[in-house]
């Protein structure tokens, strides 16, 4: 058998979120892994290509999310509410859509969700503190409540049903960090789709947290509860260091922008003043 007439290891894998940043970018990256690569978002997303289906669904439509996970043997969900925003959006997609998606990934039998969770679960740690995925959550705005509750309904899913999820808290995972703090937070885009890799594959992963970030020199998150992924990140921010360097101006002590991990997203909640 050669490469050409090879099976690929999955038949179908569901990718949620397609239209997004990283769902257009891992489309491309994560068809040697699947037969069928089943692709859905909210929005209208390009026409499915060669061993593609495109499925545009609304995850707070729970008909509709049973229907999606049809056939489907593992999940990567990138799908739903990505940024702060108010809550209404924040609940119908990453809270109400969550549950159905686990909810339709029981009644289907799919083995494997990787989700993306964020490291804004823990954004209210000081950016002197080195955590691991033991601390407790500390969440800096209502997105990031709305991944803690991914965390916690996939460990229900785990200890409940045995359904395993490995959550990713990514850092930044864009072409290139594009702030200092995304020094520290930066996640290339070939690390994203090797820890995805890693999670898809590794034999038992029942229910990990990891964090998701490449080499990088300075560190807020230690990986070692996810050691068995077997993750090595073969980049790092170091690459882009002229961008960003030390240049002695401290920020002001009251800037919680700089005083803690989650940077710009701990002052981007809701102001209560309307
Ligand atoms: C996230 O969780 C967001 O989805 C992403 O757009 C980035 O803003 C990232 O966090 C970050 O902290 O840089």
């Amino acid at each position: 058998m050669n490469d050409a007439t090879a099976r690929k290891p999955f038949q179908r894998l569901l990718l949620t979120g397609a239209g997004g940043g990283l769902g257009t970018m891992l489309r491309e990256r994560i068809k040697p892994w699947a037969e069928v690569l089943r692709l859905s978002d909210v929005r209208a997303i390009p026409a499915a290509g060669p061993g593609e289906e495109v499925v545009q669904c609304d995850l707070a439509d729970r008909d509709a999310v049973l229907a999606l996970l049809e056939g489907v043997d593992a999940v990567l969900h990138f799908g739903g509410v990505s940024v702060e925003d108010k809550f209404e959006p924040i609940m119908q997609a990453n809270i109400l859509g969550l549950h159905h998606l686990y909810e339709a990934v029981y009644k289907q039998g799919v083995k494997r969700v990787i989700y993306a969770s964020s490291s804004h679960v823990v954004g209210y740690y000081r950016t002197t503190e080195v955590i691991d995925a033991r601390a407790p959550l500390r969440p800096d705005g209502l997105y990031g409540v709305s991944k803690c509750f991914g965390e916690a309904l996939s460990r229900y899913y785990y200890d409940r049903f045995g359904i395993e999820t490995v959550c990713l808290r990514i850092g930044s995972s864009f072409a290139e960090p594009r702030t200092a703090r995304m020094m520290v937070t930066y996640l290339a885009y070939d690390d994203l789709v090797e820890l995805i890799r890693c999670a898809l594959f590794a034999p038992r992963v029942g229910h990990t947290i990891t964090f998701g970030t490449s080499d990088n020199a300075v560190r807020w998150w230690d990986n070692r509860e996810a050691a068995h992924l077997g993750y090595v990140p073969k980049h790092s921010s170091r690459e882009f260091a002229e961008r960003f360097p030390q240049t002695g101006a401290w920020p002001a002590p009251e800037d919680a922008t700089a005083t803690f991990q989650g940077g710009p997203f701990v002052t981007a909640g809701p102001m209560y003043e309307d």
